[in-house]
């Protein structure tokens, strides 16, 4: 695949040796998880067991009802940006054909749209999380470090700027704000690595995403964007509450994050922390391309709430699927032990894109589906 990773060339055994030490050190397991049968979870906490039984890379053996879940231009409120995502029926529930009918279809699609969110544990095995990891760390290696520079920063947001725009249909590497001993790490790759990556790409589109995301209301699901968060041992930075809304705007809101755990995430090394049932109280901020540069537009000035934060602490192979109008955070990973994850973002292309997001496909990339 000669155009897999942006301007990358082959380095020579020392600049490979410096990648690997910016890579920090290899990932560890720790323990503190919410597993399946774990009673002791916390209240509120949406786990959901089984993937309706699916094994991986199966395409369920009835697929939704036909036509039940696609939006109907006609009836969808103009100008609709940012509020309410528009309730669409829900499935018919499929017949007992799943091994583990302990929460069916409409559940799902019932509990997501209550609280913002679903848990899926074991969507993947350990092993495809490691498979990816290892994915990863090699596009990192094959990257020219001189152009590794720019740092991904949720505070100031820095890092918009053409580099970080042209990694729409590329796949880049950002630097952590934090040196690990003087060390450069790397915070992230982005944000086309389900088009450009064949390991990546087939991750991104098991046909059981699919179902799920037809299940969820999305009637169109393309595949918009995807990244790998290393969250590397004492250097993994904050990332600040926020709906992925902001950034992918789409006339009716239509985002949905898909958000695999890689490594165990527990509150010592910066698990997700999300807002249950904040989805339901609209747009917050607009972040908006303006030339070679964004500009943050406030639509409600109030303060993120201090309480009612929920931690998803979940073991490597998890699915979280969350709406894009969820507030979520992650807090700076303070741990000798990594927090890897791959996450993929989808949008419904039944609603409109909007023409000042951040993220612009280049004309010979458009967006594909499943
Ligand atoms: O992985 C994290 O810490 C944050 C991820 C996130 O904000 C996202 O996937 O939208």
């Amino acid at each position: 695949m000669a155009a897999m990773v942006s301007e990358a060339r082959p380095l020579s055994r020392p600049r490979r040796a410096r990648r690997r030490r910016a890579m920090g050190p290899g990932p560890q397991i720790c323990g503190h998880l919410v597993g399946e049968g774990d009673d002791d979870r916390p209240a509120g906490e949406l786990l959901v067991t089984g993937q309706d039984g699916l094994e991986e890379g199966q395409a369920p053996a009835q697929p939704p009802v036909p036509g039940s879940l696609r939006l109907d231009r006609e009836h969808r409120p103009a100008q609709n940006m940012g509020h309410e995502r528009p309730r669409t029926p829900l499935p018919q529930r499929r017949r007992a054909h799943y091994r583990r009918p302990t929460m069916g279809p409409s559940d799902r699609r019932q509990r997501f749209e209550e609280h913002g969110y679903l848990v899926i544990p074991d969507f993947y095995p350990r092993e495809r999380c490691d498979e990816l990891r290892a994915a990863a760390e090699e596009i990192v290696t094959a990257i020219d470090p001189a152009r590794l520079e720019v740092e991904f920063d949720t505070h100031g947001q820095r890092h918009a700027q053409p580099y970080f725009f042209e990694s729409a249909g590329e796949i880049r590497a950002f630097l952590e704000p934090k040196r690990d001993a003087g060390q450069p790490r790397v915070n992230k790759l982005g944000h086309a690595l389900h088009d450009l990556h064949p390991l990546f790409d087939r991750f991104s589109r098991d046909p059981r995403l699919a179902a799920l995301v037809t299940e969820l209301g999305c009637a169109e699901p393309l595949l918009l964007q995807s990244m790998v968060i290393f969250k590397g041992p004492r250097v993994g930075a904050e990332v600040l509450a926020h709906q992925d809304a902001t950034y992918l705007v789409t006339d009716p809101p239509s985002a949905i994050g898909l958000w695999f755990a890689l490594e165990d995430a527990n509150m010592e090394n910066g698990c997700l922390e999300v807002l249950p049932g904040a989805h339901r109280e609209g747009l917050r901020s607009r972040f908006r391309r303006e030339g070679d540069r964004c500009r943050t537009l406030l639509l409600d000035p109030r303060p993120w709430p201090e309480q009612g934060w929920q931690p998803v602490e979940v073991p490597a192979g998890t699915l979280v699927a969350f709406d894009g109008l969820l507030p979520h955070r992650s807090t700076a990973n303070r741990s000798p032990h990594s927090r890897c994850a791959y996450t993929l973002h989808v949008i419904d292309g039944a609603a409109s894109y909007a023409s000042d997001n951040w993220l612009q496909r280049p004309p010979n990339m458009p967006l594909r589906g499943f």
